[in-house]
């Protein structure tokens, strides 16, 4: 990497006191790290899934999660106490989630899904699902 920085340019290199080369060396490796960096850094943001609900601290989180028709939606239970995820209108219903369980739901039709935690009545949050553009 570095002999590579050096080679593509001989004569600015040349040019430059030695004391100005390290500066410009660092700085080509610094780049070469950014953009070898870039992979990895979009790779961990794929693992944090989108439709991913996180309960933690007694509360999901999002609060509030926009979806289109169609979606998976996953809850994971990060809290060490067991928690639910139950439809208000008993569209869908979990059993109690231990810590790290997930529970998964599939939204087929358009509208507003508002959940609560059973065993934490306080504990609420929403899903909101938005219809297709074809079907308006
Ligand atoms: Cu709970």
């Amino acid at each position: 990497m570095f002999s590579m920085q050096i080679d593509r340019e001989p004569l600015e290199g040349a040019q430059l006191s030695p004391r100005l080369r390290r500066p410009m060396l660092m700085a080509a490796a610094f780049v070469a790290l950014f953009f070898t960096g870039v992979p990895w850094l979009a790779e961990s943001q794929a693992e944090a899934a989108p439709n991913t609900i996180e309960i933690s601290n007694f509360s999901f989180a999002p609060a509030v999660l926009t979806v289109p028709v169609g979606t998976t939606v996953t809850w994971v239970n990060e809290d060490d106490e067991p928690h639910t995820v139950v439809d208000s209108d008993t569209a869908f219903k979990s059993h109690a989630l231990d810590t790290g369980d997930k529970f998964s739901f599939t939204f087929s039709t358009a509208g507003k899904f508002q959940y609560f935690c059973t065993i934490h009545a306080h504990m609420v949050g929403t899903v909101v699902v938005e219809a297709s553009q074809q079907s308006q």
